[in-house]
């Protein structure tokens, strides 16, 4: 796995490492707590954000180590007693070219990787797959999927898969089989997350209903805002199982604090099944979906776990 800790170890050194390693033993895709470092990167764009992230540390630790330390020794060395007749200098041509430049030159170095990365965030390196539009609502989140295909003329459209997704009440746990905590996280856990295929291009169209909201899954690299009569468009390619969470980014109303988004990443046979069913009935889907994927753990009940 890929941490990076130039930052964090600068200022905390070995704890740091050590509060790596105690995160490592938790799933992915969540907040951890003591976390100083990004989530783990689960697509292909959260691991060039989290490059791009160490990259400019480069930049900003010498930087502000050298102002840093031009304070100090100005502090000291031009202090009243020993530099009691201040020089009057007022033009340094060498000095001033430098103080120039250089800041032109650490802008560019910065702003090149960062336009590359800008593009790619919205240019999937191949023809989205699927499509899944989210729509914002006060207080919860509505997922639409696109039928994969258009059906050929004269044969019966499918059902529309569509849902709302609602943060999952404490007193709900039990009922809907999400009591590990640690799967399901207070705040985070959702009714009916949003299923995706694994390793698939997927587009997302951010919409509202009602306020702005913003849609944000940190381990994938999305954050694109959902404004009312309007659609943003995004893309993210999970290259990995499991439930991963989020939240609603921009502030909108009494409870923002509870607006989570929870993606669930299949395997594109278990997402096929799921989608196939969930047109009709969407309790047997995820009733199906469930048993499949506590087949492939070997009997381990996700539930359960
Ligand atoms: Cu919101």
């Amino acid at each position: 796995m890929r941490r990076s800790f130039f930052g964090a170890a600068a200022l905390l050194g070995s704890a740091g490492a050590a509060l790596a390693q105690s995160a490592e033993e938790l799933p992915p895709g969540q907040p951890h707590p003591w976390q100083i470092d990004l989530q783990e990167a689960v697509s292909p764009i959260q691991s060039q954000i989290h490059w791009f992230s160490n990259y400019t540390l480069w930049f900003i630790v010498p930087i502000t180590i050298l102002v840093a330390a031009l304070l100090v020794y100005v502090i000291v060395r031009f202090a009243e007693h020993r530099n009691p007749t201040p020089s009057r200098t007022s033009h340094n041509t060498v000095i001033e070219v430098i103080w120039t430049v250089a800041p032109v030159l650490v802008l560019v170095c910065l702003a090149i990787p960062s336009f590359q990365l800008l593009t790619a965030q919205y240019n999937p390196p191949r023809e989205p797959e699927m499509t899944v539009k989210a729509t914002g609502y006060q207080w919860y989140w509505e997922y639409e999927y696109q039928p994969a295909a258009l059906p050929e003329p004269g044969a019966e459209t499918p059902p529309n898969v569509s849902f709302g997704s609602y943060p999952l009440g404490e007193d709900d746990r039990e009922a809907s089989g999400k009591v590990d905590r640690v799967l399901y996280p207070h705040l985070l856990a959702v009714d009916q997350e949003l299923v995706v295929p694994v390793d698939t291009e997927i587009r997302l169209l951010s919409t509202s209903a009602d306020v702005i909201h913003s849609f944000a899954m940190p381990s994938m690299g999305v954050k694109v805002d959902s404004i009312p009569g309007r659609i943003n468009e995004y893309f993210f390619n999970p290259q990995r199982e499991g439930i991963f969470y989020g939240q609603c980014s921009e502030l909108c109303g009494q409870s923002h604090y509870n607006m989570p988004i929870a993606i669930r990443v299949v395997s594109k046979e278990q997402f096929q099944q799921w989608y196939t069913a969930a047109g009709t009935d969407l309790a047997g889907a995820n009733a199906q979906l469930n048993a499949s994927i506590e087949t492939a753990r070997g009997g381990v009940a996700v539930a359960a776990r």
